[in-house]
């Protein structure tokens, strides 16, 4: 069965969802988006992703074509057309038609896409070997540039350090911030355990706000575990007894090693370990 695609106010055949070479998301990346899952039939934290989604809009001055109720139907809608049970929906907002200029109040309509399909993820054995990964030298976006709080169709900053990491065969790079702090991973947000404490770099480092990352802090505290957002260094990553990162695609999976430095005993640690379990049935609980 193909694809049903939401295309501005419908639903259409993958191969007639089409978009127009003059915009502007095309043309400059100018648009937001959100990536979110689907478990059990179920839209994973979706007033989460819309809050994020329509506060990614207001900051581009972009106006999302839709309030957030018939938003939610429109979702739901793509979800049931395609039968996703388990999967993925890309939401995109982009500037819509307009001229070759950059101005975007040339752009009549800005546009609402909605694709829900299966999602590629890590394999699963990753998940129990852990990751390696490196820094990346490609620095985060300073915060008067494109804000990373910012979910824009405009990845090209991330881009670049995920091209250092395939270059290095790894599949992530973290990115440090203009001042040399901890940001985030270029599709994932960053955790590290030391003595029994859970350390997050906080937003203002260059991190997006990550749906995962909020959940997987009120999961820890749930556990009675300590929570820090604080900036945190290169160093800091080599000496940790466990790091993780979150993120709609890989969910919580552990990292054994940065830049040649292995982390605690090279395998993912048993807090990585737990608040993967915790993730894993918060995100299926009540699946019929
Ligand atoms: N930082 C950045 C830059 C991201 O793009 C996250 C952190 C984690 O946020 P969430 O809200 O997802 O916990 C993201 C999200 C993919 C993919 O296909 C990437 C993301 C989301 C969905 C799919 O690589 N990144």
């Amino acid at each position: 069965m193909a694809l049903k695609i939401w295309l501005d106010g419908k639903l259409v055949d993958h191969a007639d969802a089409k978009v127009s070479v003059f915009d502007h998301g095309l043309l400059y990346g100018d648009g937001v988006f959100e990536g979110i899952r689907v478990y059990g039939g179920r839209v994973f934290e979706l007033e989460a992703h819309l809050r994020r989604l329509y506060e990614s809009a207001k900051v581009i001055r972009l106006e999302v074509p839709m309030g957030k109720n018939e938003l939610v139907a429109a979702i739901k809608k793509t979800v049931e057309a395609n039968g996703i049970v388990d999967g993925y929906i890309r939401l995109l907002v982009t500037r819509g038609v307009g001229t070759l200029g950059l101005n975007p109040f040339q752009c009549k309509n800005s546009s609402l896409i909605i694709i829900a399909d299966n999602i590629q993820l890590y394999p699963e054995e990753l998940y129990e070997t852990g990751m390696k990964i490196i820094s990346a030298t490609t620095v985060r976006n300073h915060p008067l540039a494109i804000p990373p709080q910012v979910k824009s169709m405009n990845y090209l900053n991330n881009i670049i350090a995920k091209i250092e990491a395939l270059d290095n065969n790894v599949p992530e790079a973290v990115m440090y911030n203009h001042e040399g702090y901890v940001a985030e991973a270029t599709g994932d947000n960053v955790f590290i355990v030391r003595d029994g404490v859970i350390y997050t770099p906080p937003v203002e480092a260059g991190a997006l706000e990550g749906i995962t990352r909020n959940l997987v802090i009120r999961l820890a505290r749930k556990e009675n575990l300590e929570v820090v957002e604080k900036n945190l260094t290169r160093c800091d990553l080599y000496i940790c007894d466990e790091f993780f990162l979150t993120g709609t695609a890989a969910e919580v999976i552990g990292i054994v090693e940065i830049d040649g430095r292995i982390i605690g005993d090279g395998k993912p640690g048993p807090i990585t370990k737990r608040l993967r379990e915790n993730f894993f049935e918060y995100a299926h609980a009540g699946r019929k």
